[in-house]
């Protein structure tokens, strides 16, 4: 193909950068752009897919033929010369960047904890101190370790109200490094639950209704590597002497690397070398099939604005979709009556793109999980993963009131108690 010739000598710049991503400096993204491309023919699709492979370009959002890419600033001026529509979503990603590395790290009072983003260290703190402040209800659990051996923790949350029958629900953030509005939101959520218990109604009945497990950060030593390449996804596996990282939402032991995932070990979609093999996955999937009484399940990831519902290894719909959707909708409303926001809702497989070795299809296929689900948090793509932090309170206070909505859903769907 003729454009081989034409972008030749940009290959070499993509893959040198590529390269730095072993060392232990920042990696910064100066002059990188990141474009939406809107298509109309499947012929331009194959193009941009070509040029996306020959490149090695980060695609950070794809539906029909609607794509988000970062870029090179130059590669997107000499693409201009073809017929590929684009406009610039964010014109100077490196400054997006500096902004939310300013705070991380720094410390806060738990008062201001949801102004910044925060360090892993920050979060653990933040958690240990939930535990201890309200020891009645909120109790500190380390579900296993990283690659890395750092801990994943999670808060058990129980209200005063106690029954042998009760059902839980459980959280989780951050399987994807990157995403970082995704392990603070989940923190919010579980801030509200445990210190507005017994204060505010609504979250007194949910967790009076239900035992919950929040566990905000999956993928410690990715997070912990955003501080070096901010748009880093998967774990920190060492594959071979060249790339890192599984993806930990395509290592779920179910319908395992059966299509949307990749064999390839420095691919972003990397399943692994077999399904269950990371430690965050086996950590989080133990804890589901051994809390039997699971009847909830949302994995928060962002960004699209999507409450989804199992599959995502497969188009067909499962026996509980009408139930599943109906939650789906009444979190999604419950949103919308937030700040305003518009979360669509539907199966993965559809809604988004078809990918096996998720958390949803395990939750749902293995742990029976009825209610699965995986969240895509803000934006639509203003600042896709960039999300400025004045955004963390507003995504955390319309997920609090999607979550009584959908615990009351569960309530009202299902008679158990
Ligand atoms: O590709 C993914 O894993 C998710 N999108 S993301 O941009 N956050 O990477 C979508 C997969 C949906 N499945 C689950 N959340 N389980
Ligand atoms: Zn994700």
């Amino acid at each position: 193909m003729k454009l081989v010739w034409l972008f030749i000598a940009l290959f070499c710049f993509v893959n040198c950068v590529d390269q730095l991503k072993d060392l232990s400096e920042q990696i910064r993204y100066e002059e990188h752009i990141v474009a939406i491309f809107t298509l109309r023919t499947d012929a331009q699709v194959a193009d941009l897919l070509y040029i996306v492979d020959l490149f090695d370009l980060d695609v950070w959002f794809r539906q029909g033929r609607t794509f988000h890419i970062l870029m090179p600033a130059q590669l997107h001026r000499d693409l201009g010369t073809y017929d590929l529509p684009s406009k610039i979503m964010i014109p100077d990603v490196q400054k997006l960047i500096d902004i939310q590395y300013q705070s991380i790290g720094k410390g806060s009072d738990n008062g201001d904890f949801f102004s910044e983003y925060r360090s892993f260290d920050e979060m653990n703190t933040f958690v240990k101190q939930l535990a201890s402040n309200y020891s009645s209800i909120a109790t500190l659990v380390e579900l296993g370790q990283t690659v890395q051996n750092r801990p994943i923790y999670g808060l058990e949350i129980s209200g005063s109200k106690s029954s042998t029958q009760k059902k839980r629900i459980v959280y989780i953030g951050c399987q994807h490094a990157r995403e970082w509005v995704s392990p603070m939101t989940v923190a919010f959520v579980a801030n509200q639950l445990i210190t507005n218990y017994g204060k505010n109604e609504n979250i007194t009945r949910i967790v009076d209704n239900f035992d919950w497990t929040i566990i905000p950060i999956v993928n410690g030593d990715g997070y912990i590597y955003t501080q070096i390449d901010r748009m880093w996804r998967k774990n920190r596996r060492q594959n071979n002497s060249r790339c890192y990282g599984v993806d930990n939402n395509r290592n779920w032991p179910f319908e395992w690397n059966t299509g949307g995932s990749s064999n390839v070990a420095c691919s972003d979609q990397y399943a692994g070398p077999s399904g269950g093999s990371e430690p965050e996955n086996t950590a989080v999937a133990n804890y589901v099939v051994k809390h039997s009484e699971t009847i909830g399940f949302v994995d928060f990831h962002s960004y699209s604005q999507l409450w989804m519902t199992p599959w995502g290894y497969t188009g067909r719909l499962p026996d509980d979709y009408a139930a599943q959707y109906q939650c789906g909708i009444d979190a999604s409303i419950a949103i919308f009556n937030t700040h305003g926001l518009e979360f669509q809702v539907g199966n993965i497989y559809d809604i988004i793109y078809p990918a096996s070795g998720g958390s949803n299809d395990y939750t749902y296929g293995v742990g029976k999980v009825t209610y699965s689900y995986g969240v895509e948090l803000r934006d639509t793509g203003e600042y896709g993963f960039l999300l400025p932090p004045d955004q963390i309170v507003p995504s955390g206070e319309e997920i609090t009131a999607a979550t009584i909505a959908f615990a009351d859903c569960i309530v009202r769907m299902k008679n158990f108690f």
